[in-house]
């Protein structure tokens, strides 16, 4: 199917589709039996993202299960660094671990031009799982993502989850010179991540700025909004006509300024924004993305029924994809995205 006719990508292209094309965040995930058979195959998580059949194979699951509009390559935002040669641990059930960056010796010893031949395994899976689309003839259109410098850097630094990345934020302020280094070197690793992911054959891109929101509005229009821009503009240049769609998490008010500035077709909403806010907020022609909270969907029966009405009324006559407001929760029940999908289809 050529790409001006998949509807996720004709939603990022301005156009009102209804019922709305529909994929989810961390669609390719624990609630899918599936996956955890291939996650055991695989051994490790680290194991499962560089070993492009296996990566291929999870990307595809929840399309062949659910019909999805799109498919996320299935990955980490924390491969940048990793493939940038700062080691990287998923630590069974704590989440990742990097070896903290917080001096210019630790900037040093990154290898941004090793980038593209340690990611290599990951552009070799975006490869495939294109042409399996291809061959399938299939509606969904392939997403490729990163993070955003910000967020990243919010692992680089304090080395791990789990916290408000309150070192990192002190560390923006101390030493901007420091910290905008690293912004820099992770805004050119950015692009040159995604570029190759469109080369390999993604149709559509994501920046994932999943922290953006604990910033103050000088510092998120300093450490987002200027490199998401400059990462839009250069991959405008080098890329013209693939698509993108901007996650400024919790950003709240600033959501605007993003949608403003940024420069991205798409704007994905979490799930603390107002839908019908947010449409005041962006150009009629960019198009909204979420945000019905993973919490309705895992919990199901009435309460699901009419949050994805309340949603589907409120975005009804723009652009819009339909999505959760951040990642699906691993216990979340199949039937209960079966029940989701059946009103949304429903319009
Ligand atoms: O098996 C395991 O234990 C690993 C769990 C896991 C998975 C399934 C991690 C570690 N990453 C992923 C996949 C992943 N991560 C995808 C896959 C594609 C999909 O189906 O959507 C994507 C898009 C991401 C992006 C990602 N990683 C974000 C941005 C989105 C978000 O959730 O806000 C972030 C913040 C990460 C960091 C990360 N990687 C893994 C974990 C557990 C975390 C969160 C750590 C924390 O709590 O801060």
């Amino acid at each position: 199917m050529s790409a001006s006719t998949k509807p996720l990508l004709r939603v990022l292209a301005g156009e009102t589709i209804w019922p709305p094309p529909f994929w989810m965040m961390r669609q390719a995930g624990r609630h899918l039996p599936e996956y955890c058979a291939t996650r055991a195959q695989a051994g490790s998580f680290l194991a499962l993202v560089t070993t492009p059949e296996l990566a291929a194979e999870v990307t595809l699951q929840p399309v062949r299960r659910y019909g999805t509009d799109g498919a996320i390559l299935f990955s980490d935002i924390l491969m940048v660094p990793w493939a940038m040669g700062q080691p990287l641990r998923m630590a069974e059930g704590e989440g990742p671990r990097l070896e903290p960056i917080r001096d210019a010796e630790g900037l040093a010893r990154l290898e941004p031009e090793a980038l593209r031949s340690r990611a290599a395994p990951i552009f070799e899976t975006v490869a495939r799982v294109r042409a399996a689309l291809e061959e399938a003839g299939s509606r969904t259109a392939l997403i490729g993502f990163a993070g955003s410098p910000f967020t990243v850097a919010c692992y680089m630094v304090d080395g791990r989850g789990g916290s408000d990345f309150a070192f990192t934020r002190q560390l923006a302020y101390r030493d901007p010179v420091f910290f905008g280094r690293l912004i820099r070197i992770l805004t050119e690793a950015t692009v040159e991540y995604l570029l190759a992911q469109v080369e390999a054959g993604a149709e559509a891109l994501m920046l994932f700025d999943s922290w953006s929101g604990l910033l103050s509005p000088s510092q998120f229009r300093r450490w987002v909004i200027e490199p998401t821009a400059a990462i839009r503009r250069a991959l405008a240049q080098a890329a013209p006509g693939v698509p993108m769609i901007g996650f400024p998490r919790l950003a709240g008010a600033l959501f605007a300024d993003y949608a403003a500035r940024t420069g991205m077709q798409g704007l994905s909403m979490d799930t603390h924004m107002d839908p019908r806010w947010a449409a005041q907020q962006v150009a009629p022609g960019q198009a909204l993305q979420g945000n019905l909270d993973p919490l309705v969907l895992l919990v199901g029966g009435t309460a699901l029924e009419t949050e994805t009405r309340s949603l589907l009324a409120a975005m009804r006559g723009r652009p819009f994809i339909f999505n959760l407001g951040h990642g699906i929760e691993k216990e979340t029940p199949i039937a209960h995205v079966v029940q989701m999908l059946r009103l949304v289809r429903g319009g």
